[in-house]
């Protein structure tokens, strides 16, 4: 059995008010059908109920590319203190530390504070969305970059994200080596980076603030644009305002459902090239909520996993899935990615991909992309070609 989170104490900090999560929408909606994978079965001794999860796995990530993770091993109430951590620390930044931890994604990093200005150093366009993102040097230099009014709870958040890339992301990956019929630790091993409580990802601490009709209206409906992340798999932290949308396969956006406790698990760009395309590194997008919900703060955790940043990465040809099946060339960012491989042309180390994405992709909207909109089977996509790769998200 895996060992659950067992956090640092709360003893003798400062108070930290709980967060209240807001009520869950009234609406009912289209909303995606997501799978629910209990990764507490993993540990079971009856190979039945292994190669179950397995197969419901592998469904889930070749038909949805996201998931609900269910009994990972963080509890309700540990969720709920770093929800409230994550809310005490956006009430509680200061002025000046908003100012000198001012993030720069044209370094290829999203490291720092946002401001609600768009996603560039420089002010943008409002968008009225603020985080606080903690990669490698935050961590590793909390004094000089992390906000005074967050360093008590530190030691909290460190132990978080330990848990969530040394356990919970460990035991996915390994789930994940099997659906490719691989030995358990080939991901892990192979193509996840790893080192210190992010490796080369992050942990976001966001928060969407509600918007103005007039604010509304000129982003017609959007909060982020489409997009796929470029990782190995993301851990969303299911909250209860109706805004994260996914394309499912029958070219739909859908919203996703508030499930109290569960990680929406997101596949990322790495594990869909590896896995020879037949992971789906589905497109999603944070939209504007129903109705009911148009007042109400949204705060979202995401820990987003990445994978060595030296690999130039391809289809793992051991696996006997690939062997057997081949690859799926249907749609996504390792439909590029096998242009350039059987053209005989390098394709980009992981680093130098998510740093092009950082510092030029991030969040332009579809009509502002380089190769403008393009029509494919009756569905509109935002193009763009970065490093030699072809990229289409849907608008
Ligand atoms: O806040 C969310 O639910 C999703 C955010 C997201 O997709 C991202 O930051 O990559
Ligand atoms: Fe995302």
């Amino acid at each position: 059995m895996a060992a659950p989170f067992d956090p640092p104490s709360t003893e003798g900090k400062p108070p930290v008010p709980t967060w209240i999560p807001p009520e869950p929408t009234k609406e009912n909606l289209d909303w995606a059908d997501l799978r629910t994978i209990d990764l507490s079965l993993l540990d079971s001794a009856d190979s039945k109920v292994v190669d179950d999860l397995v197969a419901l796995t592998k469904t889930a990530i070749k038909e949805d590319g996201f998931l609900y993770l269910i009994n990972y091993g963080v509890s309700l109430e540990q969720l709920q203190r770093q929800f409230s951590l994550a809310q005490y620390l956006h009430r509680n930044i200061s002025a000046d530390d908003k100012e000198r931890l001012q993030w720069d994604p044209g370094t290829g990093l999203f490291a720092g504070f946002k401001r609600r200005l768009g996603w560039r150093r420089e002010a943008g366009e409002f968008d009225g969305i603020e985080q606080f993102n903690f990669y490698r040097g935050e961590f590793a230099d909390m004094e000089n970059k992390c906000p005074k009014c967050i360093l008590p709870f530190m030691d909290e958040i460190t132990a978080f994200c330990n848990y969530l890339s040394y356990s919970v992301n460990r035991r996915l990956l390994r789930l994940l080596s099997k659906v490719l019929e691989l030995p358990d630790d080939y991901l892990w091993d192979r193509i996840q980076s790893k080192d210190g409580p992010v490796g080369d990802g992050y942990f976001r601490h966001a928060l969407f603030y509600p918007l103005a009709d007039e604010d509304r209206e000129r982003r017609k409906g959007v909060r982020m644009y489409g997009h796929t992340d470029y990782g190995t798999t993301t851990l969303l932290f299911s909250v209860p305002i109706t805004a994260l949308h996914i394309f499912c396969s029958d070219n739909v956006w859908r919203p996703v459902k508030y499930n109290p406790g569960a990680v929406v698990v997101n596949i990322g760009e790495s594990l869909e090239i590896v896995s020879g395309g037949h992971f789906k590194a589905t497109r999603h997008k944070v939209a504007d909520t129903p109705w009911d919900q148009e007042h109400e703060e949204r705060l979202s955790l995401v820990h987003f996993n990445a994978s060595a940043g030296h690999l130039r990465l391809a289809p793992a040809t051991d696996s006997p899935l690939l062997q057997r099946e081949g690859c799926v060339i249907n749609q996504g960012v390792f439909q590029g990615y096998k242009r350039l491989l059987d053209a005989g042309l390098p394709v980009p180390t992981n680093k130098e991909w998510r740093e092009i994405q950082v510092s030029t992709r991030s969040q332009v909207s579809p009509e502002k992309r380089s190769g403008g909109i393009v029509e494919v089977g009756g569905v509109k996509y935002g193009s763009d070609q970065f490093l030699g790769v072809k990229v289409l998200l849907p608008v």
